[in-house]
């Protein structure tokens, strides 16, 4: 892997066309049963231009109450799908941790969606990294330091790419600043998916 920023490590084209294709399907069955939603920031209600989906144990949403982990669909009350098989194996190859994965979100970015400057601090476990694996359309993502200001440097995450978030840039800020358009043919529609698996809680 590339070392991206402390802690970051880069694997591109982790997962080759095959792959890529047999993860693309187990989402695809996933959000059969779980249905993309549009979350809302907290406060205002302004809608994300990202949609989202979770599987998993537990799934992260937004709403005008604030953002939280829980065991169902905000909109259907179903339990989040379980894990796809390729997941748990992408966790188990590259996290290096004992702790299990307790979260998958996936983020689907139609062309023109983004994602501002964020840290990801709504899990009560920040030992434990993040593991992300993009599907579709290149994405331009940003990572920078731990504080706002800090400067940040930019990768092209493209089909099949893997991203561990470990160590000091587990609470670093990030984000997407664009969609490549027409960069991957692996979806039927033009777009981008993220799936970002995570602990959400200490061990028991
Ligand atoms: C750095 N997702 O879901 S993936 C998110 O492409 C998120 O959908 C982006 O930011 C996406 O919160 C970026 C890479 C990523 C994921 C989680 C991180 C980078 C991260 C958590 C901490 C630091
Ligand atoms: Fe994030």
């Amino acid at each position: 892997p590339v070392e991206i920023a402390p802690g970051c490590l880069w694997w591109p084209g982790w997962l080759d066309r095959a792959g890529q294709e047999t993860l693309a399907q187990e989402v695809r069955e996933v959000l059969a049963r779980a249905p993309l939603f549009t979350p809302l920031m907290p406060r205002t209600g302004k809608p994300f231009s990202v949609r989202m989906s979770n599987c998993g144990p537990l799934g992260w949403v937004s709403d005008v109450a604030g953002y939280r982990y829980q065991p169902a669909h905000p909109e259907t009350g179903a339990p989040w799908p379980p894990f796809p098989d390729l997941l748990v194996r992408a966790w188990a190859a590259l996290a290096a941790t004992p702790l299990a994965p307790q979260a998958c979100l996936i983020n689907w970015y139609a062309p023109g969606a983004r994602m501002g400057l964020h840290q990801d601090r709504d899990e009560a476990e920040f030992a434990a990294p993040v593991l992300s694996l993009s599907l579709g359309d290149t994405a331009l993502f940003r990572i920078g330091g731990t504080a706002r200001t800090d400067p940040t440097r930019s990768i092209r995450l493209a089909s099949g790419d893997a991203l561990l978030l470990a160590g000091p840039s587990r609470l670093a800020f990030h984000g997407i600043d664009r969609i490549l358009p027409e960069s991957s043919t692996l979806l039927r529609q033009p777009g981008r998916i993220n799936l970002t698996l995570r602990r959400v809680h200490p061990a028991d």
